[in-house]
């Protein structure tokens, strides 16, 4: 039986439009889904949440805990990861390994999919799963979306990426993506560089390629901070064969996202207080974090930070006093406040004592910052982090010192160099005036008549005529 035929009648709107999403791993990739699952069940849509399961960190458990507790209209489905041949392969990285389990396990999707009821419009996938789950989809007749969890800027080097190789699989010197600016080679993921294959050039070389074949890429992104790069996208000037890409962020937070009390922010004087996270798969070097500690401390400026020397939090049971050892514990504790738990970040940006953010720019962290209006101190560490830095410093929502490099292990930053750009950051009065314009804009980009509300319903108008 097919999924769909196009049946255009007056009673469309009465009948349900039926979405399944398909995520990866990490709370990076799962967090915009679980908000755009939200975000369409308001809508009406009736959406199907796949999980790839187990997950890698209890962070990624307990959020979809929490979505399936508040939304119980939402319907969970598990796609149950059977395990690899080699797990040696894992050593590389947990995240990526689990991209890998997923797409190992993608023929269980066909019979999960075609048990749905009532039969989908669409599927929504990450896009590291790109090239294993539109063969399938096609094969059902299912219209498959993308959603690409960074920036649209990033999206243009990811879908050109198999352009950039030589016969070797080595990026070739004078590297472009169509249509834009020359993106630097110090900003390209530094696995992507080496020569033979890896695990992320596989992901980026196969999933870029195969993103061209998908009926729509969907973007965590507005037209005012990427305007130029939508359009070239759009325009087919870096890729000829594109299809749509949809720019439908930012997207908000929900009220499913656990709610957590912290006093000691609460004491704190308005815009006072810097915030230091790294996301929640950066571990951080012990000699990078006293470098750290100490550049916080020495800046004399509040400061809310949370520590993580563990890509993984399962397991992970070291206390805050053995991370950063007696001294530096005690030196924090005159000026900051730091934390090595889970800390609802979207709550904290919210809260009015913050007032800057030293981030490494993982996109959803970057999202949070201009929904919330706080200024960044970009220190990017690994990935797209660099590419959306450098969005930062564009659109003038915070600064970016390059000479800092990869955070990982690329080199040492020292305390004194971090305490100088920490009290520019928070004595910095125009970018205050500027993060407050971008607050502005990026909840009228998702308000009523918003240039990402409309793009949604237009999308949400197809679907239903695809039933
Ligand atoms: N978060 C918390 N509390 C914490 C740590 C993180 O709530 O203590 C949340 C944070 O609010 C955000 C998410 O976890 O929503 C983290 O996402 P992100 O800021 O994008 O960082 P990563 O976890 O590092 O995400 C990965 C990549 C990043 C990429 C992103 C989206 O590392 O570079 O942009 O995925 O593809």
């Amino acid at each position: 039986k097919p999924f769909f035929s196009i049946k255009m009648s007056d009673s469309v709107d009465l009948q349900v439009t039926h979405v399944a999403l398909l995520p990866s791993a990490g709370m990076g990739h799962l967090t915009p889904f679980l908000r755009l699952a939200a975000l369409l069940t308001a809508h009406n849509v009736h959406v199907t949440f796949i999980t790839p399961s187990p997950t890698v960190s209890l962070a990624e458990s307990q959020s979809l805990s929490h979505l399936f507790t508040t939304f119980p209209q939402i319907t969970q489905k598990h796609l149950h990861l059977l395990p690899l041949d080699q797990p040696s392969a894992n050593s590389e990285d947990p995240f990526y390994y689990h991209f890998e389990l997923i797409r190992r396990s993608s023929h269980l999707l066909p019979s999960l999919l075609s048990s749905l009821c009532p039969p989908l419009s669409a599927i929504i996938t990450d896009m590291s799963l790109a090239s294993t789950v539109i063969p399938l989809t096609d094969s059902l007749g299912l219209p498959n979306y993308i959603f690409f969890t960074s920036s649209a800027k990033m999206l243009t080097f990811y879908v050109s990426f198999h352009t950039m190789l030589g016969p070797n699989h080595e990026i070739e010197d004078h590297t472009k993506v169509s249509g834009l600016e020359q993106i630097p080679k110090a900003w390209i993921p530094p696995p992507l560089l080496q020569g033979g294959n890896n695990l992320l050039k596989t992901f980026f070389l196969e999933n870029g390629k195969k993103m061209t074949e998908s009926s729509g890429i969907l973007v965590n992104t507005y037209e005012s901070i990427e305007r130029e790069t939508l359009a070239a996208l759009n325009e087919g000037k870096v890729l000829r064969k594109l299809p749509s890409v949809i720019a439908i962020g930012p997207l908000a937070p929900c009220i499913f996202e656990e709610s957590q009390q912290l006093a000691w922010l609460d004491d704190q004087p308005t815009g006072s207080v810097l915030y230091v996270s790294f996301g929640s798969r950066t571990a951080m070097s012990r000699d990078q974090i006293r470098e750290l500690g100490d550049g916080l401390v020495r800046s004399g400026c509040r400061f809310l930070w949370v520590v993580k020397d563990k890509k993984v939090d399962v397991g992970d049971d070291k206390k805050l006093i053995e991370v950063l050892g007696q001294g530096l514990l005690e030196r924090v504790k005159k000026n900051g406040f730091a934390v090595k738990n889970w800390l609802n970040q979207q709550e904290i940006l919210s809260h009015p004592a913050i007032g800057g953010f030293l981030s490494h720019c993982g996109w959803n962290s970057l999202t949070e910052a201009l929904w919330n209006g706080v200024r960044i101190l970009a220190w990017p560490q690994h990935g797209d982090q660099k590419i959306n830095a450098d969005l930062v410093e564009r659109i003038g929502l915070g600064t970016w010192d390059k000479s800092w490099g990869w955070g990982e292990g690329e080199m040492l930053v020292k305390a004194q160099d971090i305490a100088e750009r920490v009290r520019e950051i928070m004595g910095n009065k125009l970018l205050r005036l500027q993060t407050d314009h971008i607050r502005e804009e990026a909840r009228m980009a998702v308000g009523d008549g918003g240039s990402s509300t409309k793009r949604l319903y237009a999308l949400i108008e197809i679907w239903k005529r695809v039933q």
